[in-house]
């Protein structure tokens, strides 16, 4: 079954499960577009996702998920909230959800899990995913090794669920590429970063909008944590400390809630800006809504360009 009739939604996008970001306002902007508005549970207790969960049933009827990031100590009464609110999709991130497989079952819930490498999908089709978002190093956040171009047709291969892409992409031509390369639907992160609904500070909007192609780097690898944000003084210094072998202990305090301060206070030289590597494109800020459509509609010139473009024309076949 194609994955907008899976899902009940119109557009195969889903707006990816920004931490603290991808709460109601974000999640039923995208929603009510016709994409899948993900809530980011990751860093909220069980009460403010109860909350966001209602608040978003608030904005829209249409179609909605919870993202799970599995290394949350508090997973267990986050997905109680999920089964008591009626959530019928999760996507689960940064970790194996073997543990609550048989509860989302048991509760008819969709599970989608993000996946950056093959191995890791096979392991979740055989646990019994719906679907699965592989997400290429490109994505922002914590990431795996392997891009996008290379990661998304290995997986479409090595599965029979159908597959999102997901890292890299912000327009009808990446999403045009994801199609080209096996992908049912693509997932989008950054570029709900420069959309009027996004609820971040603006200066974060703006650290966006100025970032170019080589603005982000990749933090934590000497932790087993790699993560993927915009360079900034936090982010040198980090780097600095992980050159000389610094201890996790160091390393910890210089990132304690630096998502927070990039986000809620606007502060993006001490705070985490974490952004894909596709922020250089995010520069124009619209509604959720506007941005859907038209990348759609730029899909759909690309793939109408590439259907006119004859190789045995050109005689390479
Ligand atoms: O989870 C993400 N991206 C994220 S989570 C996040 S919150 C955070 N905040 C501060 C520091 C670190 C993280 C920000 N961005 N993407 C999905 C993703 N999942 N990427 C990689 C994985 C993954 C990794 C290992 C999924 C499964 C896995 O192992 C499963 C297994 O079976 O071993």
């Amino acid at each position: 079954m194609s994955i907008t009739r899976l899902l009940g939604i119109k557009y195969p996008i889903f707006q990816g499960a920004m931490a603290q970001i991808a709460l109601a306002p974000l999640v039923g902007a995208v929603s009510n577009a016709g994409g899948l508005g993900i809530i980011a549970s990751g860093g909220l207790s069980a009460n403010q996702l109860r909350e966001e969960i209602r608040k978003t049933r608030e904005i829209t009827d249409k179609p909605f998920a919870v993202n799970l990031m599995l290394m949350m100590p508090n997973i267990p009464e986050l997905i109680d909230v999920v089964i008591e609110e009626d959530v019928k999709i999760v996507t689960t991130g940064a970790g194996t959800p073997a543990p609550y497989m048989e509860t989302f079952k048991n509760h008819q819930i969709l599970v989608i899990p993000v996946v950056p490498s093959v191995k890791i999908a096979k392991k979740m089709e055989t646990l019994g995913a719906d679907a699965i978002v592989a997400e290429g190093t490109e994505a922002g956040g914590h990431v795996g090794e392997t891009t996008t171009m290379a990661l998304l047709p290995q997986v479409v291969d090595a599965v029979s669920i159908p597959v999102i892409g997901a890292g890299g992409i912000a327009d009808g031509r990446g999403i045009a590429a994801a199609f080209a390369l096996g992908a049912q639907g693509v997932q989008i992160g950054t570029r709900f970063l420069t959309t009027i609904e996004c609820p971040t500070h603006p200066n974060f909007k703006q650290a966006v909008i100025d970032a170019n192609d080589t603005s982000t780097t990749v933090t934590g690898r000497s932790l087993g944590g790699p993560v993927r944000s915009i360079k900034n003084e936090m982010i040198k210094a980090y780097l600095e400390l992980e050159n000389k072998k610094a201890s996790r202990e160091e390393l910890e305090q210089l990132s304690l809630g630096s998502l927070r301060k990039a986000v809620h206070e606007g502060n993006v030289e001490q705070g985490s800006v974490m952004a894909g590597q596709i922020a250089g494109l995010c520069n124009k800020i619209t509604t959720a809504e506007e941005m859907i459509t038209t990348m759609f509609q730029e899909a759909q010139h690309v793939l109408d360009r590439m259907a006119s473009l004859s190789l045995v024309e050109k005689e390479w076949i």
